[in-house]
């Protein structure tokens, strides 16, 4: 039986054949801007927002071209917030995804159209028809991934991480900002994929309760990567919340605590899967997978 590993792998093609066909090269005089979209959009990371986005639709049979178009768009805005990340203005880093940033790679004015184009072709992407025929299916997904990224969701913990490094934060402030930060995007994949699959409302809200725990799941096993991670693995600079001052799961709890959290909110995700049954196998070997990763 093909492992989740190599199902990611699968899919992460796929999504990047997405990918190179909606960012199109193309001789205009602003190619620059393409190159640079594609630079942090093709060819790197574990693509799981995508994956869980494959995943949760294809519970309701849903069209694969289909949800393949949703997944790279919120892989774009996955993207665009690397990108922005990385920026001398927020966490100044040279490596991303084994290779240079954005900004070193190109220079930071690029870097920022870049993370800007790539946000809003997210949303032409998904506001298009052959996304989906109905419109309502369209403007659920558009109000889900705008309200996952805006500043409710994604901008509004990156706000709060920023202010962090001036003022620790406690636990459940730490749990608040992820939420926000990580947490909302991994929820909009989920919640996409049942969007897409007209889900009954009961299924969403398990989906929904999956992805929360699945969400918190990831961030801890990213503090754990950050604290114990070998950067040539992990393709980021590690060691970056101790230095930046930054109070984490991991300060807060100890490795140990931190990773039988991160094993806790697993075994969470994977029963509220139940109502499944065995539809969800590849969703429940998905948050295993995401507390024992190495990247
Ligand atoms: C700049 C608007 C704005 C938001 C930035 C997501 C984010 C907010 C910053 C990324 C920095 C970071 C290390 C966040 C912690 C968790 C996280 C999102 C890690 C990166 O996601 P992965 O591991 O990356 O899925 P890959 O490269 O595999 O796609």
């Amino acid at each position: 039986m093909e492992s989740v590993k190599e199902k990611l792998l699968n899919s992460s093609s796929s999504v990047d054949q997405t990918l190179d066909v909606l960012l199109k090269l193309d001789e205009r005089p602003e190619r620059r801007i393409i190159e640079a979209m594609r630079y942090s959009c093709l060819g790197g990371g574990k693509r799981i927002r995508p994956f869980l986005i494959l995943e949760s639709s294809s519970l309701f049979g849903v069209d694969a071209q289909a949800a393949l178009r949703v997944a790279a768009a919120i892989e774009m805005v996955h993207c665009y917030s690397l990108i922005h990340d990385d920026l001398p203005a927020m966490d100044n880093d040279d490596l991303r995804r084994g290779k240079a940033t954005c900004h070193k790679q190109f220079d930071e004015a690029t870097a920022i159209l870049a993370g800007d184009a790539l946000l809003t072709k997210a949303f032409e992407v998904l506001s298009e028809t052959i996304t989906d025929a109905s419109g309502e299916v369209r403007s659920e997904l558009v109000l889900a991934l705008a309200r996952a990224a805006g500043h409710k969701g994604m901008v509004g913990g990156q706000m709060i991480d920023l202010l962090s490094e001036s003022q620790p934060l406690e636990l459940e402030e730490i749990s608040y900002l992820q939420r926000l930060k990580t947490g909302a995007l991994i929820e909009c994949a989920v919640e996409s994929g049942a969007i897409l699959g007209r889900a009954p409302e009961f299924e969403k809200r398990k989906l929904g309760a999956y992805a929360f725990e699945v969400g918190l799941a990831f961030q801890i096993t990213d503090d754990l990567l950050d604290v114990e991670g070998e950067e040539a693995q992990v393709g980021k600079k590690t060691g970056k919340d101790k230095d930046a001052g930054k109070a984490t799961f991991v300060s807060i709890l100890g490795a140990e605590k931190a990773r039988n959290q991160a094993l806790f909110h697993c075994q969470k995700a994977i029963e509220e899967l139940e109502v499944f049954g065995d539809r969800a196998s590849i969703l429940r070997d998905l948050a295993k997978f995401i507390v024992t990763r190495s990247s």
